[in-house]
């Protein structure tokens, strides 16, 4: 079998949890002396992304079957789900279709973005930080 000799053997996510020695914890003291070696404990690490909800905002012109199309469309939400989310917008002004990583988000509204200029309807989404 092949032995390990440093962490620089382990690869990746084995290398990611092994125990960390700085220099001086896995010193022994000489041929003849105790061995002190202390093993550290690693905290595995693991960051929450931010996270961004996607919104749209009521508007005078743009038609009720459009949201609820664009709902479907880039949010996967059923007939059902996209027109209480239209009414609601409707209703109050703003609304939420979904929560995302940035670079989704990003995408979701240029995406709601472009294919409402394509139809020439004046909705708009915007996203914001949870
Ligand atoms: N207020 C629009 C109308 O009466 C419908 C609408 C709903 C528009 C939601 C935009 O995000 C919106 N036709």
């Amino acid at each position: 079998m092949p032995q390990l000799t440093s962490r620089r053997d382990l690869s990746g996510a084995a290398a990611a949890h092994a125990p960390r020695m700085s220099n001086d914890e896995n010193r022994s003291n000489g041929p003849a002396g105790p061995n002190t070696s202390v093993i550290t404990k690693v905290k595995p690490k693991t960051k929450r992304p931010n996270l961004y909800r996607v919104l749209i905002l009521n508007d005078d012109y743009t038609p009720m079957e459009f949201v609820v199309h664009v709902l479907e469309k880039f949010f996967q939400k059923d007939v059902e789900a996209a027109t209480k989310i239209m009414l609601h917008v409707h209703h109050h002004g703003i609304g939420e279709c979904g929560v995302f990583t940035y670079e989704i988000a990003e995408t979701k509204v240029t995406q709601v973005m472009d294919f409402a200029r394509k139809h020439q309807h004046p909705l708009q989404c915007v996203m914001e930080k949870k």
